[in-house]
């Protein structure tokens, strides 16, 4: 949604922000927040920052989840600064803390607002090509998600609770069927049947999970591609982003959502479907990247389930897009009638692509974690 600069002034007016509004404009790609940047004369220097609305309908506690964003950021900032990182403040975000000291400001209108430092000369990508790039940003997500292994604090508030769970989000999906009265359902059948074909896939971490076999931790939980921002200069992933969802899970519901998001060389909603595929070369680059960073804490289960994830979080944000498409599109944006339901269709032949190579996929993992040393 566009604001006009005024309302822009007006939140920046709000924050820790010392400096003249000069101007702001609308930036991202993002399904869910609405995000802009805004520039600040500070006594002849310009400084940009990021306001960002925090989405109430689906985050219903933004207190509690900028309590988590504050702890991971300052915690990060902490780490980095232990290690002397001359670029630091790229490294992760920083929280602007509202005019009252909380991280985030409710306007007249119940809108939440946050505000964070703008990270300068980096790039966020919808679509990758390169393997170079694909390496740097599993690195990152990586790096996020070691230098979380020992957050001090308890664990971290549940932002959005079951978020990755695909039991409850097939429930949902049965749910918003049976409710739907707008003519949608038959439209959709094949989508539906497609879940409905695999419902035994939908269980596997959270059972592994609630058995023990694979730990809680700390994770990112949204790592698709376009939340990570690649440095133009080194390439390298340079800042992890979107941290609405960092909370407790499992590191494979983030490795998926990399699988998911950097593998296909197609958009999210690519309605051309022989577009959609799983590109080895590209999986391998991310499992490179990936075990550098990640390997040296991850145990034995959570390895043999890196080629799966990629297949359940595909079929998980399927399932929500067309479920969100049976209920008269309430949560995902869309830019056009019937955009989550080709989003779904899309997903879906991505995890059939992954069905028709997993046994390929778990030969990688196996080669690269034969061949490749983690960095630590
Ligand atoms: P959404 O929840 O809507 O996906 P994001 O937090 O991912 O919102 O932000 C949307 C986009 O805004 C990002 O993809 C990125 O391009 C840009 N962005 C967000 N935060 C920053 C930042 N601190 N510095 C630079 N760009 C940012
Ligand atoms: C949403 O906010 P954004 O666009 O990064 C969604 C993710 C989905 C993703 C699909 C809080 O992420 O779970 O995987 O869209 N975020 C939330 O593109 O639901
Ligand atoms: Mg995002």
């Amino acid at each position: 949604m566009m604001r006009p600069e005024r309302e822009l002034a007006e939140v920046g007016a709000h924050f820790q922000i010392h400096g003249r509004f000069l101007r702001g404009f609308s930036i991202g790609t993002g399904h869910i927040n609405d995000t802009y940047a805004a520039d600040y004369d500070y006594g002849g220097q310009t400084v940009r920052f990021v306001h960002q609305t925090i989405n109430h309908r689906v985050f219903p506690e933004p207190l509690r989840l900028m309590e988590n964003v504050t702890r991971v950021t300052g915690h990060m900032a902490s780490k980095l600064a232990e290690a002397d990182d001359p670029d630091a403040r790229r490294k992760a975000l920083t929280v602007v803390p509202a005019r009252d000291g909380n991280g985030c400001w409710k306007n007249g209108d119940g809108v939440y607002w946050r505000t964070y430092v703008y990270i300068h000369r980096a790039t966020t990508f919808e679509t990758l090509d390169s393997e170079e790039r694909a390496r740097a940003v599993a690195r990152a997500f990586g790096r996020f998600q070691r230098m979380l292994t020992d957050i001090p604090g308890g664990r971290l508030h549940e932002t959005i609770p079951d978020f990755h769970d695909a039991g409850k989000r097939c429930d949902a999906l049965e749910a918003a069927v049976a409710a739907s009265k707008n003519g949608r359902v038959s439209e959709a059948k094949d989508a539906i049947d497609f879940v409905r074909k695999r419902r035994d896939v939908a269980g596997v971490i959270r059972k592994l999970l609630d058995s023990g076999g694979i730990p809680e931790r700390v994770t990112h939980n949204d790592t698709k591609l376009n939340n990570v921002l690649i440095d133009d200069a080194t390439e390298e992933g340079i800042c992890v982003i979107d941290l609405d969802t960092v909370m407790p899970g499992s590191v494979l519901y983030d490795f998926g959502d990399m699988i998911r998001t950097v593998t296909n060389p197609a958009l999210e909603d690519e309605r051309d479907l022989s577009k959609v595929c799983m590109r080895m070369n590209m999986f391998r680059a991310l499992l490179e990247g990936y075990w550098s960073t990640a390997g040296g804490f991850l145990n034995e289960t959570e390895r043999e389930h890196l080629a799966f994830s990629g297949k359940l979080l595909a079929l998980i944000i399927g399932a929500r897009f067309l479920t969100d498409y049976l209920q008269g599109d309430t949560y995902f944006k869309v830019h056009r009638r019937g955009q989550n339901l080709d989003r779904a269709r899309s997903q879906f032949r991505l995890v059939k692509s992954i069905e028709e190579q997993e046994e390929e996929m778990r030969g990688v993992v196996d080669d690269v974690v034969r061949s490749c040393e983690p960095l630590c």
